[in-house]
């Protein structure tokens, strides 16, 4: 947006942005915005805490449509995560893996290509929810059907009809999930928000404030649920793949049900995999660097560093404190951890 434009928008208020945000929502989500708490939001003028948890206004008409409308089926997989911990990655991984046999990983001499390297990962692997609805199921008829979600665990209702259902978390070490969310939603946020300085999104994320935060809470739904039911969910950390992708794409395939057979093992198709889906390979194909596969994104912000660790470069001493301390108090008596922390020297 030219400045110009940006110093001609700047006198609306806050709730006239919200209005701006809200005006296409349902009369009953409307309705139920009215008795929520809501705070200051990142990229939109507020969030709002629904069933326990913060989230944009259209994001709440669409988790309740999710919750009215959506049918498991024993088979699904849902690949869970909070914003900016590498759902885009565990898409791509989860995609190659399941359909392998359709779509080989190489490139064979047919010149058939595969389809990561000309669609994003979120054109392949939908959201439970988007753009206020829930998927077509018709589109995804093939079984397993495959969908994501940033909904907390206990959001997603599915305790009666869990049988099979499998659900991989993809979890990410604070430090780096805020630095990236930072980044990320400073520059999606609604025409007429100010950008919102590292300072003040600390503060926020440290009170919980972030899309589907706290993020504590929403770690340890899904890792108590882990921990509790191991055939059900496999929690994966994006720091650790990023340290050792082949045994965690073994977990991962095991898991899922596609287990790596040891021709394919010799073959490197573990490898292959992870190549296909790294960070510098998606970053540089076309399709990731233009156009949009979820609404209002460009794909290329989906698309930053990639690295473990990039949060040394913006935090300071007290504020890396500060995390820390919030960490141990609400995360380490259920023994979920970060190597982040050894590195703290702890
Ligand atoms: P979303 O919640 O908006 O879908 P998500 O994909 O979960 O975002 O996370 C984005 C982060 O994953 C970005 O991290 P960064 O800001 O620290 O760079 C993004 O760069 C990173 N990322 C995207 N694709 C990959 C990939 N293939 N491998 C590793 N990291 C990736």
């Amino acid at each position: 947006m030219p400045s110009s434009t940006i110093t001609t928008i700047t006198h609306f208020t806050r709730t006239q942005i919200a209005d701006e945000e809200e005006k296409h929502l349902s009369s009953e989500c409307k309705e139920v915005l009215l008795s929520l708490p809501k705070e200051r939001g990142w990229r939109t003028a507020f969030l709002y805490k629904f069933q326990g948890y913060w989230c944009q206004a259209k994001e709440i008409q669409a988790i309740m449509a999710f919750q009215k409308h959506f049918k498991a089926k024993d088979t699904d997989i849902i690949l869970a995560s909070i914003p900016k911990s590498g759902t885009t990655w565990m898409k791509a991984l989860s995609f190659a893996i399941i359909n392998r046999k359709n779509f080989p990983i190489i490139s064979d001499h047919h010149g058939h290509h595969h389809p990561l390297l000309t669609s994003n990962p979120h054109d392949l692997v939908p959201f439970l929810y988007a753009n206020n609805q829930i998927p077509e199921l018709s589109q995804i008829a093939d079984e397993p059907r495959v969908f994501a979600t940033h909904i907390p665990f206990a959001s997603l209702n599915l305790l009666p009809s869990m049988n099979n259902i499998k659900i991989v978390y993809i979890c990410r070490n604070p430090f780096d999930t805020f630095i990236s969310s930072w980044h990320f939603l400073n520059k999606l946020r609604s025409q007429g928000l100010p950008e919102i300085s590292l300072e003040e999104a600390f503060k926020m994320y440290c009170d919980g404030v972030i899309g589907f935060g706290p993020f504590w809470e929403h770690m340890l739904g899904y890792w108590n649920e882990s921990l509790k039911r191991p055939n059900n969910v496999l929690f994966l950390k994006y720091d650790d793949m990023k340290q050792d992708i082949v045994s965690n794409l073994k977990k991962l395939a095991s898991f899922l049900g596609f287990p790596f057979s040891p021709e394919e093992e010799k073959q490197g198709v573990i490898q292959d995999i992870a190549k296909l889906c790294s960070f510098e390979e998606m970053k540089k194909l076309d399709v990731n660097k233009n156009g949009k596969s979820i609404k209002d994104i460009e794909n290329k912000y989906l698309f930053r560093k990639g690295e473990v660790g990039d949060w040394v470069n913006y935090l300071s001493p007290s504020m890396v404190k500060q995390l820390s301390l919030i960490m141990e108090e609400k995360l380490d008596a259920s023994g979920l951890s970060f190597k982040v922390a050894s590195q703290l020297g702890k």
